[in-house]
């Protein structure tokens, strides 16, 4: 059962605790990332491998699996299994195509052209999380306009399993991305790895993926000790579903399931119109979790999770915008009319037949999304996230003759006179 609020009850601090997420950061983690990330940068190599043998009971030689291997792997994994990983990678690949797009030129001043032009990061890291689910997709949605971005270098890293391999399904995904090698390396060690370099793991420009809070404080400390820069900062992931009387309350409980079983710390926001939805989705909720595999994980995140009972559809959307979803689903037959006032998410699912669930593995968009409130100022993953665009001018005799002036008196009111004289001597 969920928490149950309505909204005309609570003050406006109330609502800012509601929507405020638990940004719960020990000091204990930041100290043990830390350890590791001096260890790795000291030891490298040796490093990983004894966090291998501790972290995942590994004993490990080498520390990347090649071609034959991936191969090999590959292979394990059924048929349709393979369709089904295929037309993900199609759909997304299709979707992201997209982006990819060349601005025109332009001619601010007769003589005075100015432009951008995109370029790949060359060296990207790709983190795979292999801890309670192996998430494949999650290779795809960062393989796949790593791939269309044209970056030259693509490490991926992943925790291994016992067996000093990885799961079947990542190597299929690593087959369609054309991405021959991976390295066997998890947790807060792969990503100070990919940001220092070790002897067998390339250093990159910049690091993504999702993680663990070791993963996501290493992510948050590599970046300010090297140049190295990540997609953004990740925290545990999040659903916000506004549903009306014409919401199916399984569908509604389902939704929130699927967000509930990603972890214990998930969260699932229920906001409606109706209090009769709100009853009929937690007994489907109860129905539901009765028989989910995960329900464990999925009871202890609806305990972190809660329902607001709202007047009309802009009251929710308001709660919603404040609240800032990684994911907003909007199960009302009114979805067309509330587009527009969406400010403040990540990925929007709309309609009573568009499950978060297809977003997340195959529709096309891309799942790493920002998650704590960082959509308000953050986008999800896309090809721009692997992109630089590169400014570039030129400026002829005539664009000269315009500008000049006002350079010289902007240099001159800032006192800077050798600015001033790289325009005077040209003239
Ligand atoms: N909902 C997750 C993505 C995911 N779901 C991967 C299943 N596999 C974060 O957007
Ligand atoms: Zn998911």
């Amino acid at each position: 059962m969920l928490k149950q609020y309505t909204l005309t009850d609570l003050s406006d601090e109330a609502v800012e605790a509601l929507v405020a997420r638990n940004m719960d950061d020990t000091r204990a983690i930041e100290e043990a990332v830390q350890q590791i990330i001096a260890e790795v940068r000291q030891d490298g190599d040796t490093a990983l491998r004894s966090f291998a043998a501790k972290f995942d009971k590994v004993e490990l030689q080498q520390l990347y699996l090649e071609k034959a291997d991936i191969e090999e792997l590959a292979m394990t994994i059924t048929r349709d299994q393979q369709r089904a990983l295929e037309i993900a990678f199609q759909n997304i690949h299709k979707f992201h195509s997209t982006q990819l797009r060349r601005e025109r030129a332009v001619e601010t001043m007769p003589g005075v052209k100015c432009w951008r032009e995109v370029r790949p990061i060359e060296k990207v890291g790709l983190y795979i999380p292999g801890g309670s689910a192996v998430l494949p997709s999650t290779l795809l949605m960062l393989g796949v306009p790593a791939r269309i971005a044209g970056c030259k270098e693509i490490v991926v890293c992943s925790p291994p399993q016992q067996s000093g391999k990885i799961n079947g399904f990542v190597a299929y995904c690593l087959q369609l991305l054309k991405i021959d090698r991976i390295y066997l390396s998890g947790g807060a060690q792969a990503v100070a790895a990919m940001a220092f370099g070790t002897e067998s793991i390339p250093k990159v420009d910049k690091i993504f993926g999702p993680g663990n809070q070791f993963v996501t404080k290493a992510k948050s400390l590599v970046q300010g000790m090297s140049n190295v820069s990540i997609d953004m900062p990740a925290g545990p992931s999040e659903v916000l579903v506004i549903a009306d009387e014409t919401a199916n309350p399984a569908y509604v409980a389902a939704d929130l399931l699927a967000q509930a079983e990603h972890g214990p710390d998930s969260q699932a926001v229920l906001v409606s119109t109706s209090a009769e939805l709100l009853n009929a989705v937690n007994s489907k909720l109860d129905e539901q979790l009765a028989i989910l595999p995960r329900a464990e994980i999925a009871k202890m995140a609806i305990a972190n999770s809660y329902a607001v009972e709202v007047e009309n559809l802009q009251e929710a959307i308001r709660f919603s915008n404040r609240y800032a979803p990684e994911h907003l689903i909007l199960e009302t037959d009114l979805w067309e009319s509330l587009t527009r006032y969406i400010s403040n998410a990540g990925s929007v699912f709309l309609g009573h037949l568009t499950p978060e669930s297809a977003g997340d593995y195959a529709s096309g968009t891309n799942h790493t999304l920002p998650t704590s409130g960082y959509a308000r100022s953050y986008s999800g993953v896309s090809v721009d996230s692997f992109v630089k665009k590169i400014t570039f001018q030129h400026i002829n005799a005539e664009g000269l003759n315009q500008i000049g002036s006002t350079v010289e008196i902007l240099a001159e009111l800032e006192g800077l006179h050798a600015h001033k004289n790289a325009v005077s001597v040209r003239k």
